[in-house]
């Protein structure tokens, strides 16, 4: 049995968007976020003994502005190395050998860089692995490069190291297809470039993105890290997510209205504040009621994220309530939605056709969901054409 670490998409300095300028801000916390998320990656290979480290493309976000980037790597490569653990990487699209122009030459010798001209095959004897991969040369790839990865090595537990938006075939950058993967022979796949943690696993076969490390805006929610691997010695593969990330980005959905506004926010930030486990918190705020948008909401706002700490509020979007109830119908329509509706209301108490044709979607949509919806009194008004005039004629009251 043997462990190894799968991760992907690290993007080490790639700034945190919005971040740094929000007042309080720990500064130095977000500035160095991707390289915390990477130190927390080495820790956690050492804690576990892992046999080696993979990382599947974008290592780093892009050319280093002097040799900082590269030098951070090379200290946390000398960590693993001291600790007996390899560590293999393959180029993506950020970090193409065109992209990255550096006057370093020499890494720990625990590190090993796929080149990009074709695929190389690394064997470790002592765990029985082949490690097949090729690094992006520039960052525009169209071909799918695992199509000439080498045959597995029969015996051994093969892994495929590829950067892929995979697509299957529907993307002209950067293919690969589930099946010809599948098809290929190895035990696992390791890929990166998308930054949603994606399982894609076949019998006998594992296939999966493990997610970028550290979020870096709001498209980007939730704890984010890395697959921590298990391979026993009948190659059956079980895959752990583990997370890395030191600020977190999330989506807060809240129904409130003026008055609860402060309290309904606190409790809400409060929770998710607790989850998170010391991380610093981004959170985009929907809320859902009757509310002025402006700079007085955000303000009341900011004070709340303040006081509960940790928090930073990226933006606040206001959404009023939905009419879900037929007393609150009244009036709130933009006037030319409601007299649409006034209009079908109209045509469908005298137009036998247009209501035949009404009922006849309603029947289909009631057969498709007739364990579910039961039998109410409005969904017997839906296959009554009386009962079912009644009920609009209701509707359009409501609406004058
Ligand atoms: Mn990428």
């Amino acid at each position: 049995m043997f462990k190894f670490i799968h991760a992907a998409d690290i993007h080490i300095d790639s700034p945190l968007r919005g971040l740094a300028t929000f007042e309080g801000a720990p500064v130095e916390r977000i500035r160095s976020a991707t390289r915390e998320a990477f130190r927390n990656l080495v820790q956690l290979a050492i804690q576990e003994q892992v046999a080696f480290v993979l990382i599947a493309g974008d290592l780093w976000d892009g050319d280093w502005p002097d040799s900082a980037p590269g030098l951070f790597f090379i200290q946390q490569a000398a960590r693993l190395g001291k600790a007996g653990i390899p560590i293999f990487v393959v180029k993506g699209n950020h970090d193409a050998e065109s992209k990255v122009t550096s006057a370093i030459r020499h890494w720990p010798e625990n590190v090993t860089f796929f080149g990009h001209k074709k695929p190389h095959t690394a064997n470790l004897d002592r765990w029985n692995v082949a490690i097949h991969g090729q690094s992006y040369g520039e960052p525009q790839v169209t071909q799918d490069l695992s199509e000439k990865f080498s045959a597995p090595v029969a015996g051994a537990f093969n892994i495929g190291l590829l950067h892929t938006c995979l697509e299957d075939g529907t993307t002209t950058y950067a293919p690969a297809r589930v099946d010809r993967l599948a098809a290929h022979g190895y035990e696992y796949w390791a890929l990166g470039h998308i930054h949603q943690r994606q399982d894609f696993s076949r019998v006998g076969v594992h296939i999966s993105f493990p997610g970028n490390s550290q979020g870096r805006s709001i498209r980007e929610t939730g704890p984010k890290g890395c697959s921590l691997v298990t391979v026993e010695d009948d190659h059956t593969v079980t895959s752990q997510f583990e997370e890395l990330d030191v600020v977190r980005w999330q989506e807060l959905t809240i129904a409130t209205d003026d008055a609860g506004l402060e309290r309904d926010v606190r409790e809400a930030l409060e929770c998710t504040v607790a989850k998170c486990e010391g991380r610093l918190l981004a959170v985009r705020l929907q809320l859902i009621g009757n509310l002025n948008s402006g700079q007085s909401l955000r303000d009341r706002l900011d004070g709340v994220a303040v006081e509960v700490g940790d928090v930073w509020l990226e933006k606040i979007l206001v959404t009023p309530p939905a009419r879900d109830s037929e007393t609150s119908m009244t009036g709130a329509l933009p006037p030319l939605v409601a007299d649409e509706i006034q209009r079908i209301v109209e045509t469908l108490q005298t137009d036998d056709s247009a209501v035949a044709e009404w009922m006849a979607d309603f029947a289909e949509l009631r057969g498709r969901f007739s364990g579910e919806l039961g039998e109410t009194e409005a969904m017997q008004a839906l296959s009554e054409k009386q009962a079912f005039r009644d009920l609009l004629k209701k509707v359009g009251g409501q609406l004058a």
